[in-house]
């Protein structure tokens, strides 16, 4: 008989829980860049190879120490900052006019697994400001209270792919690893994730579609709907199923 371990599921936010990157942060890193007057403009192309910097302050000294731009802030530290704390105002503000939504059945998912007392967490290296305005805006404000855990952006010293986030959403919850399943989007992701333990289902996005995905438990192009299956990306043998529901995430970590 097989004991079913699974008490807590632990989500990425973006990319994962919504696809936020493309339309959302990178138009209000922009934005935040032509309002303190740096002529910086993060196209799709390039914002996809920053990505490959977790963390908005840390994307934005990558950009600077590799792409060196003509213009750049005079007081780094204070300036990259205060641009971030722009940035974030700007990105909260488009998820405050509903502009970006939860990704097809992600709420599916959470309504679920909150009617079968499956406990429920984020790890993210977004912000908290982030975080909430998504809940609030996306699902309801009653839906900060779904998240035992919101383990975001600064909370931890070291980002994605570091551990770190992961080990802090597992603590605070009193779980151990093979108690949760991870969803990830990102190579980032997913090596945070499986570092920390954790069994992970990737749903890939169009940034992190040709990413390489080892280990990851099951790697699909978005958690499906009934009506909108999900391509598996991986051969796993998810015996024909269509979409992620309790159940096949239940046979998916109760899997060695
Ligand atoms: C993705 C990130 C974040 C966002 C930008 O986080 O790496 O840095 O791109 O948000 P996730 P900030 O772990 O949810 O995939 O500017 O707030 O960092
Ligand atoms: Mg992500």
């Amino acid at each position: 008989m097989v004991i079913d371990k699974l008490k807590a599921l632990i989500f990425d936010v973006d990319g994962t829980l919504a696809d936020t990157e493309r339309d959302g942060h990178r138009l209000a890193f922009n934005q935040a860049f032509t309002e303190a007057g740096l002529a910086w403009q993060w196209t799709v192309p390039l914002y996809g190879e920053l990505l490959a910097v977790t963390g908005g302050k840390e994307r934005i000294h990558h950009f600077i120490n590799h792409y060196r731009p003509a213009t750049a802030p005079n007081n780094l530290e204070t300036d990259v900052a205060a641009l971030h704390a722009r940035k974030t105002e700007i990105y909260t503000a488009l998820l405050v006019e509903g502009r970006i939504p939860l990704r097809p059945g992600a709420l599916r998912i959470l309504n679920e697994a909150r009617r079968q007392g499956i406990r429920l967490a984020i790890a993210t290296t977004t912000t908290a400001a982030n975080v909430e305005a998504l809940l609030i805006h996306a699902i309801s404000e009653d839906a900060l209270s779904w998240f035992e855990v919101i383990a975001a952006g600064d909370v931890v010293k070291q980002k994605k792919p570091a551990a770190d986030i992961y080990l802090y959403a597992m603590q605070a919850l009193g779980v151990s690893a093979d108690n949760c399943m991870a969803f990830e989007d990102s190579e980032n992701g997913l090596q945070s994730a499986t570092s920390a333990g954790l069994k992970t289902i990737i749903t890939t996005n169009d940034y992190t579609k040709d990413h390489r995905f080892p280990g990851a438990v099951a790697i699909l192009d978005g958690f499906g709907e009934p009506d909108k299956p999900f391509a598996s990306l991986s051969n796993n043998n998810l015996n024909g199923a269509a979409y992620l529901d309790l159940a096949l995430i239940r046979k998916l970590h109760s899997q060695p």
